[in-house]
């Protein structure tokens, strides 16, 4: 309860704030998108990160209003990413299950990034594995309309849940996002190496890109890029980082 009253007070004085982690091609670290994570500007100016205010995304309400103010952010960031002639392919946004339940997402959307001018194929909708198995109806309605109007969807923490790679038929995304546990174990346990190897080659056969997550160490690439895997985020690369600094990134490496 304290925590979703700071966030609610945090959203009306404007201290919710998009940050955002770079996502690389794993052989030049070239920057070829970003994820937009949410943080907070606590009341003594520190930063908190998403992970110390996420049980407040529970509130259906408090989830909405953070989607909405992380999106306005993200279409202002990426309207001027697009005047600074900056070459980038897509920003990630994640969006949790009160974001489908309330059946606007798509609209919002659409008006959002319209109202800024970006195109629709520079969003990434980040689903993660439980939301997208949730058995939710609204969620692979969202997802294929999305699509439709040339939103991608990237499927987020693959292999924590319970999505298989059936359900990968039956659901198409554009992107899957292969977690940081996955990663953590590559080189250590062969096992994990074949699981994620197999996944690699199924995505390359259904035509989806694969982003290895957390990457932290040098060998992790060099085991990633073995496995096929091109591209990938990490502190290895970068923490993510302020609108601004991620504006200096972009210029200089995107
Ligand atoms: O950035 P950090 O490691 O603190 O994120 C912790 C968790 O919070 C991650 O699971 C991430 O997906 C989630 N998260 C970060 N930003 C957002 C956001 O804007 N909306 C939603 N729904 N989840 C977010
Ligand atoms: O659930 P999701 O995949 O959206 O969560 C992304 C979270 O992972 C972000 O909060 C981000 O801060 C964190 N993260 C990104 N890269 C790394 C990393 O290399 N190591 C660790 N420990 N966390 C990371
Ligand atoms: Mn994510
Ligand atoms: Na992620």
């Amino acid at each position: 309860a304290r925590m979703v009253r700071d966030v609610d007070l945090a959203l009306s004085e404007n201290r919710i704030l998009a940050h955002y982690q770079p996502v690389v091609r794993l052989d030049t670290a070239e920057i070829v998108g970003v994820e937009a994570l949410a943080r907070m500007r606590m009341p003594d100016g520190r930063i908190a990160s998403a992970g110390e205010f996420h049980a407040a995304f529970a509130d259906p309400r408090i989830a909405w209003q953070l989607t909405g103010q992380i999106m306005n952010q993200v279409a202002r960031d990426v309207r001027q990413w697009l005047d600074d002639g900056i070459d980038f392919q897509h920003v990630g946004i994640n969006v949790t299950s009160g974001d489908f339940l309330r059946g606007d997402l798509e609209q919002r959307i659409v008006d959002t990034f319209g109202a800024a001018r970006v195109p629709l194929h520079h969003i990434a909708l980040e689903v993660n594995e439980a939301v997208f198995m949730g058995g939710i109806d609204q969620v692979p309605k969202t997802v294929s309309a999305l699509r439709e109007r040339g939103v991608l969807v990237a499927l987020d923490d693959f292999g924590t849940g319970f999505a298989s790679l059936t359900h990968l038929l039956s659901f198409p995304v554009d992107v899957i996002k292969i977690d940081k546990s996955f990663v953590d174990r590559i080189g250590s346990d062969a096992a994990s190496s074949t699981i994620v190897g197999c996944i690699i080659e199924v995505a390359r056969k259904l035509d989806m890109k694969i982003v290895a997550e957390g990457i932290e160490a040098a060998d992790q690439v060099q085991a990633l890029a073995e496995l096929g895997c091109k591209l990938g985020q990490g502190f290895l690369f970068s923490r993510p980082c302020s609108a601004e600094d991620t504006t200096s990134l972009l210029t200089t490496f995107a």
